[in-house]
């Protein structure tokens, strides 16, 4: 297949353009690369170095004898993001190329409106692009599950039967999302249903838990493949960043008291997801939605289980219930439905403790390189109030 990767120099992206391409298909990477300038912006480094986009394709090209096609262009450039899709005919279009932390659209007005205008105007931009420029491919977009919240009943994968005043219909499900980004995921998911439903387009939704690992089969292959690990509190997600405070001896940043539920999945069922997403595309006129996860974790839970790990490896390990930086349910019903991936032949990889212990050795590997100013949480969803400091650390 002949694919964009739109985002494919990010975390997801480049682990998904690797193993496309190792899996035979046509990749073209279309980046801005962003989210290195945010990096700088905000003096975040991931934990594990990485190359230069032109130095990692070109290693991955010396490596296996594949070419991957690399466009640095922003999609929210709509006459730069047409000419590539005309020169590229995609089969498909596999779109995570957006500003994805949480924390970073609740710093300020201003990054709630950069939040905004990167991820809305981007995603009208590839629906157009597709609609005038290759109306038959497959739009495969990143969603993520934050959108529907934590309702007090079972998340469906999209929509729900209703019934209502003795008439049902089947509805998309309600959205109830926790920040400023994850509302323009909701926004985006309304924009591709309603071009879906006009244009007969065809697509499909992953709303993905939160990511871990770093490591997938093609990035382990040369330190020039590397994948980023962030940590720090903008971008750092929460599994990630436990075992690099257990690996530096920093108490685990439980915010609050740690009852808040999510999604999760392995890196290396990201890139899985995604191909067995554009192996059975949707139909034409159809939006789809697969909820891509394999696991749902409390975060006290996950920091429980990274505690051990590490203390049954030598290490010294705390959790600390810091006061929480958010507005979310901290103790909550969460049971999310996933069989749609299943189905279609989504094997899980499930944490193990082998998973956690290595992400724990790749922190103490690179240790020199963590600045640990940039762990504890420093913004606050209610504007103008400081992020609290006092943390009190349990057994
Ligand atoms: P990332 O920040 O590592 O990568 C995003 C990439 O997109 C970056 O390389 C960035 O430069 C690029 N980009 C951003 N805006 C762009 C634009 N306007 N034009 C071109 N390129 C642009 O993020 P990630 O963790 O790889 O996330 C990828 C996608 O997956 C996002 O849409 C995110 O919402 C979704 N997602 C991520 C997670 C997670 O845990 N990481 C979980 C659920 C969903
Ligand atoms: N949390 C802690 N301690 C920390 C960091 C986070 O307790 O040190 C808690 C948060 O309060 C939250 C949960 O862990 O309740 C998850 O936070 P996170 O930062 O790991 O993930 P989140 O902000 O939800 O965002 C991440 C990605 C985003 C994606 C989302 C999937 O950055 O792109 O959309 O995961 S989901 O959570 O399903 O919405």
């Amino acid at each position: 297949m002949n694919v964009i990767v739109i985002g494919g120099d990010g975390y997801c992206g480049w682990a998904t353009s690797l193993y496309l391409s190792s899996r035979g298909h046509d990749v073209t990477i279309v980046d801005s690369l962003v989210r290195r300038e945010w990096d700088r912006e905000h003096g975040l480094e991931s934990l594990v170095p990485i190359a230069s986009t032109r130095r990692r394709i070109d290693e991955w090209s010396r490596l296996t004898g594949r070419t991957i096609r690399f466009d640095d262009a922003d999609v929210t450039d709509y006459d730069a993001l047409c000419r590539i899709v005309r020169a590229c005919k995609p089969d498909a279009v596999v779109h995570f190329g957006q500003q994805r932390s949480a924390p970073f659209s609740m710093i300020d007005r201003e990054h709630a409106v950069r939040t905004h205008l990167n991820n809305t105007i981007g995603n009208l931009n590839v629906l157009w692009a597709l609609h005038e420029n290759a109306p038959r491919a497959h739009l495969v977009k990143l969603g993520t599950m934050g959108e529907y919240g934590t309702p007090n009943i079972d998340v469906e994968e999209g929509f729900i039967e209703i019934e209502h005043n003795g008439r049902s219909d089947r509805l998309p499900f309600p959205k109830q999302p926790g920040s400023f980004y994850h509302l323009t995921k909701v926004s985006d998911s309304d924009q591709i249903y309603f071009a879906c439903r006009i244009w007969g387009l065809r697509a499909t939704d992953l709303n993905q838990g939160v990511v871990y690992g770093t490591v997938t089969e093609q990035t382990a292959l040369s330190p020039a493949l590397a994948n980023r690990y962030d940590y720090d509190h903008i971008f750092g997600t929460v599994l990630n960043r436990f075992c690099v405070e257990a690996a530096l001896g920093h108490p685990l940043t439980v915010y609050g008291r740690g009852g808040q539920t999510r999604s999760f999945l392995d890196i290396r069922d990201t890139v899985r997801c995604v191909e067995i997403a554009l192996e059975h595309p949707a139909a034409e006129g159809e939006y789809r939605v697969f909820n891509q996860f394999t696991e749902m974790f409390a975060v006290d839970e996950l920091a429980g289980r990274v505690a051990r790990v590490a203390r049954e490896r030598g290490i010294a390990c705390e959790i600390a219930h810091v006061a929480n930086p958010r507005v979310e349910r901290e103790s909550h019903y969460y049971n999310c439905v996933n069989t749609n991936l299943r189905s279609l032949g989504l094997e899980p990889t499930l944490l193990t403790d082998e998973t956690i212990a290595s992400l724990i050795a790749l922190a103490q590997e690179h240790a020199s390189r963590v600045d640990l100013s940039l762990i504890p949480s420093r913004i606050a969803w209610h504007p103008g109030e400081a992020a609290p400091e006092d943390s009190s650390a349990v057994a």
